[in-house]
């Protein structure tokens, strides 16, 4: 899958303002800091799409991106200790509201740094798009901080610690693009399994109303 022209669409505070689209969404979520916005801006193959910053807690907002086949989500980042008690809250609601709310979300990424494991908000997270049947992978980023070895081990241990193949887990760095093409392979067959089901509920409904339209005629 290449990309190409990535553009900003809008930003959302609350969950009235979530974007209502007809595209496939595929949302990245995570601490804050954990290199979110650079993921974005390396699958755009831009520098500033995604505004990154080195203090942690930037992004209150969900900004949504235009990426052609599909639209993505930046979503604000969690576990920020300096952040309050209230705010945080009000961030839980919102991240709650937007897998509750997202017909068309198709795939989340957790971002997880690779070199801390997975925390109690991400293991919180995963729990959320389980009970919400979102389909997500775990992406392990900054992998560039580590050895290849030492990147290996951490890899095998946070996919064991939450109780995921390594199948489900991809080890990336914005920094030097390892990782971007399994990225790209992962939302195309994210893409791809959406428009079967597409297919198939579009199916079901032309056969509902074929049976109701003979029940119908029936009924004359
Ligand atoms: N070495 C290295 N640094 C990275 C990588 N990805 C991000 N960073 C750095 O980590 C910091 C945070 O990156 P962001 O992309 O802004 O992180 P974020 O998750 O969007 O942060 P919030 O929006 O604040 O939640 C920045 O200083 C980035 O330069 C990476 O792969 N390797
Ligand atoms: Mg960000």
């Amino acid at each position: 899958m290449i990309i190409k022209n990535a553009t900003f669409v809008t930003s959302a505070a609350r969950a009235e303002q979530f974007l209502a689209c007809e595209k496939p969404m595929i949302a990245v979520c995570g601490k804050s800091n954990v290199g979110k916005s650079s993921l974005i801006n390396m699958l755009a193959n831009r520098k500033n799409l995604a505004k990154t910053s080195a203090t942690p807690g930037r992004t209150r907002l969900v900004n949504y991106f235009d990426f052609g086949q599909f639209m993505l989500a930046d979503l604000p980042g969690y576990g920020y200790a300096a952040v309050s008690k209230a705010e945080k809250d009000k961030w839980a609601v919102t991240l709650q509201k937007f897998f509750e709310r997202s017909q068309e979300l198709t795939h989340v990424f957790v971002l997880i740094d690779i070199r801390h494991g997975a925390t109690e908000d991400d293991v919180a997270m995963m729990e959320l798009l389980n009970y919400y049947i979102v389909p997500f992978t775990v992406v392990l980023t900054k992998a560039d901080k580590l050895s290849r070895m030492r990147a290996k081990e951490h890899a095998k241990k946070i996919a064991d610690s939450i109780g995921l193949t390594r199948l489900n887990v991809l080890v990336v760095s914005s920094q030097t693009r390892e990782g971007k093409e399994e990225l790209l392979d992962r939302i195309e067959s994210a893409l791809a399994v959406r428009s079967e089901q597409e297919d198939i509920a579009s199916v079901q409904t032309q056969e509902t109303r074929e049976e109701n339209i003979q029940k119908s005629e029936g009924d004359l």
